[in-house]
Order: C-alpha cells, then structure tokens, then sequence
C-alpha cells in the first residue's frame, strides 16, 4: 500500500493577521492609512509580508482584522489577495471591527480583535490558530513554528528574536529555560532583563503566536470575563499562560537563511520614519539584506497593469538616468537622475530634477529642477519646480516633518500649506 505522506501542518490551520494598528510613530504617513497599508520596497505594502509569508507557508485560510483608516489596506488586499477558491476549502476574510458581539464596543486589544470574530473563524474550521502581526517586514516559515507547537504539546507557542536589551523597551520580554519554555514574560518593560550569559540583548516577542484553536477560544472567553483585562494578547493572555498553563519560545529564523541564501536574519518593525527611510533604502544596495528576488519564497502583491519605466533624454538632450535604484512600472524619468532612490509605481520626474536617496510613493511628479535628498514622498504629491530639499535642515523642518536622523517626509497636506 502506498504510503501516505503527511499533510504539512499549515493545511490545518487558519492565519489570522492584526492589522488594525495605526503605527503612531510613523506619523503623517499614516495619517490617511493603517501601518501594515504603507508600502515598502517598490511594489508592495508592509502586510504582503505576513501574508505571503502564511501562503508561502502553506496557510490557506486567512483572516485580517482592520480597523484604523482601514481603505487603502482594504482596497489593496481586495486586489492582491483575491485569488483564494472556497472550492479548494481556501478563504480570505477581511474582519472590519464591526461591533458583532456588542453594538457599544469597537475592537479593545489585539485579543479583542479575535474573540469578536470567534463565530467566523468557527465556520473555516480550522485546527491551529496562527496569529500575526501586519506590521513587519521579514521572511519567516510559519510550518516550523506550527511543528514546535506540536512536538512540545505547548498550551501557546511564542514567536521570539534576540534584541539589543536597551530597544526591548517596546516588546513583550520573556526568560526561558533549557527546554524553551517561557518562566517569565513581561510587557514592555522599563528595564528589560537580559538573556543570561549574554546581558546586553533581551528575548522579545514578536507578537506572533500558535494556539490550538479551542484552547485558544477558551481564553479569549476567560479573558472577556476577567474584569481589568486590556483585552490584549502580549498584555494579559501570553503572561496568564505563562503563569497558569505552558507557553513555549520558538526561535525566529530567516525562511531564506534555511535556504542558505542569506546570512544575516532579516526582520524589521519600520515603525519610525528613519527605520522606514533606511529598511527601503538598503534594498538599493548591491546585495541587500533582504532579498526580494527569491522565487522560492515570493512576496506577493498587487499590481496594476501599466507600461514599462521609461528613462529618456529631455528636449535639451540630458540623459535621463538612475543608478542603485529601484524603478517600478509607469515611471518616466525624463532628463533627470534618481540616486540610491525608490521610485514605486507612476512617478514622473521632470528634467533637471534630482532625487537622491528618496523613497518616492506612487503617483508621485517632481516638478522641472527640483533637488531632493534624503526624502520620503507621500503618495500622489507634486512636488513644485525648482523646490530644493535636504540642504537646509531650518528651512526643512519648517516646511515638513523632519525626523532624528534629517530624513524629510513631504505629504500632500504639507504642500497645499505652503501654496496657501
Ligand atoms: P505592539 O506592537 O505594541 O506589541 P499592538 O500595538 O497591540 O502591539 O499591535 C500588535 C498588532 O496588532 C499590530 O500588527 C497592529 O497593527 C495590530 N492591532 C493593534 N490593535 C488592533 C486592533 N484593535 N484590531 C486589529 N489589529 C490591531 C505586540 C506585543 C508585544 C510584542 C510586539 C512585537 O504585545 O509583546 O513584543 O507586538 O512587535
Ligand atoms: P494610499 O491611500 O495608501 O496612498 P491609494 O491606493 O488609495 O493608496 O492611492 C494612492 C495614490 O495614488 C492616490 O493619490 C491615488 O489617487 C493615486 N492613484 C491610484 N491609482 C492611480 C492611477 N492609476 N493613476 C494616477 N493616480 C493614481
């Protein structure tokens, strides 16, 4: 009798991403979207990650809770996401918070966000609960996390990295002993303990975690029934297993690393404007960290159908140009030259125009002359002629939002004030 090969785990289970986070710190560039609606990399957006990640995985039933200024995230995973077949028992749910269990509650916490859509995770039926943040930029096999989970017989089992001790102050830290289970797990802590043996990192969680479904069900309705609780998962769901039941650390690793391609592990939260700036722009180097060529782990995304980019001499015959650059589709780069730059879908830039070291969102038109550096344009803004930014820092940071490291971020609204 022929032998039956196991079904990968991922079958069973059913991924559902948080995706309803504004991401404050990157200010106004999610004044109008969700974080995980932010684009990334030329082509994609922040939450193609985790979702192509659970594909890749193979993960076939997936939900996203929204709930921030939740269109264009929305409005882009209705297009890129849109393939999954109920026939071949595949789904995508998009969870709007929508006030199912009580018409005077949007979502409280991230656990919030799952207990209020328990009925429809109900109807997909699924095994194991994979639950991920839409908010980061890495690669990762969601397969190896689910095999943990099982061989360990963890109540939850706690996606982790190691992190410098001193920037942990913003994740959930554990301590685990010799069989990764989890003894002590606090919520961003003032004073984040290290790991022993090595104090200056800490072991943070990722925000991911795996549960059994049921298991997972029955303390999300404990929860809802503990006054006090924040209805969080890192703030009082993975402490109160921590305590009471076994919570277990899987160890993060790059899916490209297994495929011995890459050699440093690669996972970014981009939550400020100069990570945001500097994860993008290291993709313009010769060998970047991450790489978005791997055929064996592709990010998928929406795309329209649009011409080729397009470098052209101008009227005056200056050669339109870009080097260590990323040029999506429909861009038209006339007698002008991007450096060390992103331009995504549909940027047009005019002749004597310059752009180095930018992150130029789509739609975006650099009038004739105008000089940018160190920038990170907002999607659909029209930059005036002759506007020059990144020489002055005064002048820059009272026209637009000047971070830390001198990185300036223009949006539409920023513009229109300076014409008023
Ligand atoms: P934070 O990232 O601070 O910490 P949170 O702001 O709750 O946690 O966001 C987690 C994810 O849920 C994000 O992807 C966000 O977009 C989404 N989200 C937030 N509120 C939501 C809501 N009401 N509905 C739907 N989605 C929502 C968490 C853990 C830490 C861990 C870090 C890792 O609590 O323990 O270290 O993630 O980044
Ligand atoms: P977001 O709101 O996250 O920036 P959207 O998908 O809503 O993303 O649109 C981005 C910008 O691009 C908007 O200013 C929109 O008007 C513009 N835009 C979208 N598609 C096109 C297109 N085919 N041609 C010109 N502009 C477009």
């Amino acid at each position: 009798m022929a032998k039956r090969i196991q079904a990968p785990l991922a079958r069973d289970a059913m991924a559902y991403v948080l995706a309803g986070g504004r991401g404050s710190r990157l200010l106004e560039l999610t004044d109008r979207r969700a974080k995980p609606a932010v684009y990334f990399g030329g082509m994609s957006r922040i939450v193609d990650f985790a979702l192509s990640n659970a594909i890749n995985s193979g993960i076939r039933r997936i939900g996203v809770a929204t709930q921030y200024k939740a269109h264009s995230l929305i409005r882009h995973m209705n297009r890129a996401w849109n393939f999954m077949r109920p026939e071949r028992n595949e789904s995508f749910d998009i969870l709007p918070a929508s006030q199912r269990i009580s018409e005077q509650m949007w979502y409280e916490g991230t656990a919030d966000a799952v207990y209020q859509n328990i009925d429809i995770i109900q109807s997909n039926a699924p095994k194991y609960m994979v639950i991920l943040a839409g908010d980061h930029i890495y690669k990762m096999d969601y397969e190896l996390m689910l095999q943990q989970h099982v061989n360990s017989g963890a109540d939850v089992t706690v996606g982790c990295l190691v992190v410098p001790r001193m920037e942990a102050t913003g994740f959930g830290v554990m301590a685990v002993d010799k069989n990764a289970t989890i003894t002590e797990f606090v919520e961003k802590p003032a004073d984040p303990p290290g790991i022993p043996g090595d104090p200056d990192h800490a072991l943070a969680s990722m925000g991911i975690y795996v549960f059994e479904t049921e298991f997972l069900f029955e303390q999300l309705r404990r929860d809802a029934a503990t006054p006090g609780s924040k209805r969080d998962f890192g703030g009082d769901i993975i402490p109160y297993i921590v305590k009471h039941g076994k919570a277990v650390a899987h160890r993060f690793t790059d899916s490209c690393i297994r495929a011995a391609e890459q050699i440093e592990e690669y996972w970014r939260d981009v939550g400020t404007l100069d990570a945001y700036f500097e994860a993008n722009l290291d993709l313009t180097d010769t060998v970047p960290k991450l790489n978005m060529y791997d055929r064996d782990w592709p990010i998928w995304t929406d795309q329209i159908i649009a011409a080729p980019a397009k470098f052209v001499h101008d009227e005056d015959g200056r050669r339109g140009h870009a080097i260590s650059s990323l040029i999506s589709q429909d861009c038209i780069v006339s007698g002008a030259v991007a450096t060390r730059s992103l331009l995504f879908t549909g940027v047009k830039m005019g002749s004597f125009s310059s752009v180095n070291e930018g992150v130029i969102l789509p739609y975006c038109n650099i009038g004739r002359g105008a000089r940018l550096t160190r920038v990170i344009i907002d999607s659909g803004v029209r930059i005036p002629e002759g506007m020059v930014v990144g020489e002055d820092p005064e002048v820059d940071a009272k026209r637009f939002r000047r971070s830390e490291n001198g990185v300036c971020l223009i949006t539409r609204d920023m513009i229109e004030r300076l014409k008023a």
